[in-house]
């Protein structure tokens, strides 16, 4: 009894503190940093979703970007939504919108609607989640599409922001392919963690990407000098 009035104490305190937090440090596509090298915001044959604020903690009908800005307008190349959606029975949303669980690992998929311009196309997906409380399970970030189930590990990733309040980035590269739709699914690594955002931006093109993680050339001659060893840290370590 007393443990469940004490869980119950840090929930309430969980929901408290979620009310408005917002992503700090999720990159919008640039034309320039690493993973968005190749694209900006709003360009052709890409799409951008974004999720601060969710509506419904599990199954249908789920949720749809509430941040202004998904690209294309519609919110997909075909007209049908991005959507969050919580496989969680009995989570709940908090205050803030957040969804959250005291009682299981939530887990969630994220369905994008694609350009299905099939062969001969590169694609790269990316993915950034803020959460709070228990941490994401990195192993359990995976990416399927056109309804198979591929479940392929990121390319790439990178933590963000720590602390209490994670950002972190995945990321994916499909060579020679370009789908109809991907399926992104994540769960928690334990109970109470707060889903509080995702974003979601796609790309495809014919010609190559940059390989993601490979630094700069100038920050490459810094790193070999040691001026920013430390970084460089910070952006493996996430990876062990
Ligand atoms: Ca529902
Ligand atoms: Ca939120």
């Amino acid at each position: 009894m007393k443990k469940s009035i004490a869980a119950l104490v840090a929930a309430v305190a969980l929901c408290a503190s979620t009310a408005f937090a917002v992503p700090t440090s999720f990159v919008v596509p640039n034309g320039s940093t690493s993973p968005f090298d190749s694209w900006s915001l709003g360009a052709a044959n890409s799409v951008h979703a974004q999720w601060e604020v969710f509506t419904d903690a599990y199954s249908a009908p789920g949720n749809a970007p509430d941040v202004a800005g998904s690209f294309p307008a519609a919110g997909s190349p075909s007209g049908a939504n991005s959507l969050v959606v919580g496989n969680t029975a009995g989570a709940f949303l908090t205050g803030g919108g957040n969804i959250y669980s005291f009682s299981a690992p939530t887990s969630f998929t994220v369905t994008v609607p694609n350009y299905n311009l099939g062969a001969g196309w590169n694609s790269r997906f990316v993915a950034q989640i803020q959460n709070q409380g228990s941490l994401l399970d990195f192993t359990s970030v995976l990416l399927s599409y056109d309804g198979g189930n591929q479940l392929l590990a990121p390319t790439y990733s990178d933590e963000l922001v720590g602390g209490a309040i994670p950002e972190n980035l995945f990321a994916w590269d499909l060579a020679g392919f370009n789908p109809s739709t991907y399926s992104l699914t994540f769960k928690a690594s334990a109970s109470s963690m707060s889903l509080d955002a995702i974003a979601v931006d796609t790309f495809t093109q014919t010609g190559a990407f940059t390989p993601m993680g490979v630094p700069e050339p100038a920050t490459a001659a810094l790193a070999a000098i040691g001026l920013v060893g430390s970084l460089a840290v910070r952006r493996r370590s996430h990876r062990s």
